[in-house]
């Protein structure tokens, strides 16, 4: 499991035609197969718990504080797919910038998936998801692939029901899971589920 302090450019822009991805050959042993590299971005209002997931996902921890921004750009984290590839993913996280909207695009521009969060606690956060995924789909990259998570499951009085996004998910072909970083509740699965369609989307290319 790897954590490090982020590096601009960790997953390199635009390796083998796909914005985000970048893929090393291990040439020789037929046993190693190639590592992909993918760029994955967390996006969502603020105070949602994107960088608890992030946390929760690539360090196995929980933060019960808020904090505005985090020391690195970004954290790793290995997943193994089933046809028994690795894919190192790059989680990052916008640091506080998701505040000012027009700069996130400076995050996303490059990303091969996106996780976007709300607060199941929040409606307003959940009315956002929408300008969210608007946003990736008018400026991203074409082949971006996106997971919703309705985070903060954990908690039993929730303010929106998940059945409405399900929904709204379904019919825009995006995954949604509903998460907890609190408890890890589904955390690795939206993770390993997002990265599944990322290396299926590298695939279909023919391998660039
Ligand atoms: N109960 C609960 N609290 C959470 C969860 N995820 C995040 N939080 C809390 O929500 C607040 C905001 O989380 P943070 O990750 O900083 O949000 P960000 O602004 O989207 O990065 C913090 O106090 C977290 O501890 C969760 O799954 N359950
Ligand atoms: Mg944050």
């Amino acid at each position: 499991m790897g954590c490090a302090n982020g590096k601009p450019g960790g997953a390199a822009p635009g390796g083998q035609g796909i914005p985000g991805l970048n893929v090393q050959d291990h040439n020789g042993s037929p046993a190693q197969r190639s590592t992909i590299e993918a760029k994955i971005v967390l996006l969502g209002d603020s105070g949602v718990g994107k960088s608890s997931l992030a946390l929760r996902f690539c360090q196995g921890r929980f933060n019960p504080f808020h904090e505005v921004t985090i020391g690195a750009a970004f954290l790793q984290q290995i997943v193994r797919l089933r046809d028994g590839s690795q894919l190192k993913l790059h989680v990052w996280d916008t640091g506080g910038q998701e505040r000012f909207r027009a700069m996130t695009h400076l995050y996303y521009r490059d990303a091969a998936g996106a996780v976007i969060v709300y607060d199941c606690t929040d409606p307003h956060s959940q009315e956002s998801v929408k300008y969210w995924v608007h946003e990736l789909r008018t400026k991203g990259p074409p082949d971006v692939r996106m997971a919703v998570a309705a985070n903060k499951s954990d908690v039993e009085t929730k303010a929106v029901d998940p059945q409405d996004m399900k929904a709204y998910c379904d019919e825009n072909n995006l995954l949604f899971v509903e998460t907890s970083a609190k408890t890890g509740e589904n955390v690795g699965l939206i993770f390993e589920s997002l990265a599944t369609r990322v290396a299926a989307a590298h695939q279909n290319r023919g391998q660039g």
